[in-house]
């Protein structure tokens, strides 16, 4: 039949032709479409014991609509990634019932249940005890299992090839690690900001250092990364008395530095951060970074041992780790800027009233230039700490 673009009412019949859902006379859906990207489906029965999440990639950007056009593969490589989570993280993913490529779409566990955790920061809650930390340890599990320390030589290889993922990859390659140091129609900024977004793309040494990330990002295949690993990625709650912390969106997953992953993560932890000094509400936002670090850290070392090449000694994993780190400190610092000053600006910001919102932008744009220029010199959690308080 070819591909075609589900609409709400498509839903029940197709859920039933792919053998998802038996009763078409006891399902409700309703778009709940909400990132940049790709369209998403909750369907439910009336008493609430059944339901699905379908997520569709569309051939476009859906927040740009067919003028940016964008291929639907793209879902492909999410398909592929939560394959690989599942065999070492299967409890820090929703659960896939089944991908369907002809149509570019995922049937998923329904997580309307959680939050997304950028909701929860925006709204002044704190963290949950456990939810840094786990990201963290996704991050580890994922990427030693898909490293030349968890994969025999071979099957690495051809699983760097399965991941190429060259559009979304320049997606990347352009709204943060470029065209925010350049003119570029993608570029908006708080008229107040006008200054800065100048002074930027002005600074020559800013613009090495990027490209250096840059190149990092185009060449250094570490292992498989989610790839877009912001806080609208990782849904948090409770269920049955119990922390839940789920990742989701690996949509821009590709062999990568590891750092991109840790470094997302990051820059959004410090932008949450922000949003709550200007608020007074800052509470635990201070101690995100190292819990999410030590989790990675930890979970690391401790695969470490079970390694497939033990030419890798231990020694050369202390230097592993602290190039990640280093790279981590830089890339932050690039989700951090263009989030500000290019495309696809956080809403941790942009619903600050202007007066608190305009020196807090300030802050943490200084704070990102700080934090690319200066990764070398910050060695840890720590030194990070001092500069973001
Ligand atoms: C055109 S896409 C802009 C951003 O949305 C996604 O969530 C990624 O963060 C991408 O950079
Ligand atoms: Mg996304």
């Amino acid at each position: 039949m070819g591909y075609r673009i589900l609409e709400t009412d498509d839903i029940p019949g197709y859920l039933h032709e792919r053998g998802h859902w038996e009763d078409l006379d006891d399902i409700a859906v309703r778009e709940v479409s909400d990132g940049n990207m790709n369209r998403v489906f909750l369907a439910s029965s009336a008493d609430g014991a059944r339901s699905l999440a379908v997520k569709q990639a569309l051939p476009w950007v859906r927040v740009a609509g067919p003028s940016w056009p964008m291929s639907p593969d793209r879902a492909d490589a999410e398909a592929r990634a939560y394959l690989q989570v599942a065999r070492v993280a299967p409890d820090k993913i929703p659960a896939v019932h089944g991908y369907d490529p002809e149509n570019h779409a995922l049937v998923m566990e329904d997580m309307s249940d959680l939050e997304v955790l950028r909701t929860l920061l925006n709204d002044g809650a704190s963290y949950g005890s456990g939810t840094s930390r786990s990201v963290g340890e996704f991050v580890a599990r994922l990427s030693f299992a898909t490293s030349d320390f968890g994969m025999p030589s071979a099957e690495r290889k051809a699983l760097i090839a399965a991941s190429v993922s060259p559009e979304l990859c320049k997606i990347t390659e352009d709204v943060v690690l470029s065209e925010p140091y350049v003119e570029h129609e993608h570029n908006h900024w708080h008229p107040q900001l006008d200054d800065l977004a100048a002074e930027f793309r002005a600074d020559a040494r800013l613009r090495t250092e990027v490209a250096d990330l840059r190149h990092a990002f185009m060449t250094s295949g570490q292992a498989l990364l989610h790839g877009d690993l912001h806080t609208g990625s990782v849904m948090v709650g409770r269920r049955d008395g119990a922390e839940v912390v789920r990742v989701f969106d690996p949509e821009f997953s590709f062999v990568g530095p590891i750092g991109y992953d840790l470094g997302l993560y990051w820059a959004n932890v410090l932008v949450a951060e922000a949003r709550a000094q200007a608020l007074g509400t800052d509470g635990d936002h201070a101690d995100q970074l190292a819990l999410s670090w030590e989790g990675f850290e930890t979970e690391f070392r401790r695969l470490w041992p079970s390694r497939v090449d033990t030419f890798f000694d231990d020694a050369y994993l202390t230097r592993f780790l602290h190039r990640v780190w280093t790279e981590s400190v830089g890339f932050a610092g690039t989700e951090i800027i263009r989030r500000i000053i290019g495309f696809a600006h956080l809403t941790d910001l942009t619903t600050l009233p202007d007066p608190l919102q305009v020196p807090a932008s300030r802050r943490t744009l200084l704070l990102g230039r700080e934090l690319i220029l200066h990764r070398e010199d910050l060695k840890n959690p720590e030194s990070l700490r001092t500069l973001a308080v």
